[in-house]
């Protein structure tokens, strides 16, 4: 799932998997382990860029062969792929302000129990994760039950107030900001059980916050038949580092393809890849940057999509205009983290 140093030659390796050729590999030709490995240089030119496009458009009334303006009523330009039914993208749908709010919301209550991470599995619901990594806290066992070797009985401390007579060798304390950039996602809303891949709605949850609903009930409404809205009932947020990626798959668990998946992107630039129903379709790939809102209905559904890459270098990255917006004292915290991330939420109607 995560990024390797070579690339594997093997000759049935799919087309989705031939593309993923976008992946973060590093030079490995220096003998000397001191010297810094650099990231391999990809070639960018067949990436869809749809700020371009829409700047192109904007400017001349010209688009680039296969894409297409949707007509709607909604307040940015809408683009479509001629062969890709059901795919939308709307670069910089969001304002400054949107994003971060919503990368801070990511980082601060979309965690938060009754919405369940990945630690989950191991750690049970951790509260307050992003405060805890901003006071460089750690998380250590409860006294109460210091034999149970998991650490679903949890607290936070200071380093000063680390009593090693509790934490026994199988549950060493672990430093907030680990765990933080180990969150790889949350689920909001009917929560989605990762071992059974479906929703469980007996598990407790809360609905999707307002202003999250607004928003894609908004942002959904290009892919929306005539006089329907969309029912945000669920959500999953993936949080990418350096070297992360999310392998080709389909989304496939909701009940009603029809409905799109509102796709928002936070962070640093990556690349998409859109392939088609089956992985030897050789994928499109194309830019997601901050702010840029990608739509999935109806056929785009049924095809394996995936994001091989992220660039979290300041020249590729391009999220400079971030700095200026999250500079005060209280925000730094929060650049630091996007400076080198990327947050994906994505948003569905289940039934
Ligand atoms: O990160 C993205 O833009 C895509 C996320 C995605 O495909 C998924 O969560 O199923």
């Amino acid at each position: 799932m995560y990024g390797s140093d070579s690339i594997p030659d093997d000759p049935d390796r799919t087309a989705f998997r031939k593309t993923e050729k976008y992946k973060l590999y590093y030079d490995s030709t220096s003998k000397s382990v001191r010297k810094k490995k650099l990231p391999r240089p990809v070639d960018l030119l067949e990436v869809i860029d749809f700020k371009s496009v829409s700047e192109t458009f904007a400017r001349t009334g010209e688009l680039r062969c296969g894409v297409t303006k949707v007509e709607n009523r909604f307040d940015k330009p809408v683009f479509g792929l001629d062969e890709c039914p059901g795919f939308y993208f709307i670069p910089a749908a969001l304002r400054i302000e949107e994003e971060c709010r919503w990368i801070k919301e990511s980082l601060v209550s979309f965690p938060q129990p009754p919405n369940r991470t990945n630690h989950n599995a191991v750690y049970g619901g951790i509260h307050n994760l992003f405060n805890a990594a901003k006071n460089k806290q750690v998380l250590v066992k409860e006294d109460s039950v210091a034999d149970d070797a998991t650490f679903h009985n949890h607290k936070w401390a200071s380093s000063e107030e680390l009593d090693s007579s509790v934490n026994g060798d199988n549950c060493k304390p672990v430093p907030a900001a680990v765990l933080l950039r180990k969150l790889r996602w949350s689920t909001l809303g009917l929560q989605f059980d990762w071992s059974k891949r479906s929703y469980n709605v007996s598990l407790p949850h809360n609905k999707i916050p307002d202003a999250l609903c607004q928003l894609a009930k908004k942002m959904a409404a290009p892919a929306m038949a005539v006089g329907e809205e969309f029912q945000p009932e669920a959500a999953i947020v993936n949080y990418f580092g350096s070297g992360d990626m999310l392998g080709g798959h389909l989304d496939d668990m909701e009940a009603d393809w029809s409905k799109p998946i509102v796709s928002m992107s936070l962070g640093c630039k990556a690349i998409f890849l859109l392939g088609g129903k089956s992985r030897n379709d050789e994928p499109l790939a194309m830019f997601l940057r901050s702010g840029d809102i990608v739509l999935m209905s109806g056929e785009a559904r049924e095809r394996f999509h995936g994001v091989p890459r992220i660039f979290t270098d300041t020249e590729h990255a391009e999220i400079g205009y971030l700095e200026k917006q999250l500079s005060d004292e209280d925000d730094i915290c929060y650049l630091e983290y996007i400076k080198t991330s990327r947050i994906n939420i994505n948003i569905r109607q289940v039934f």
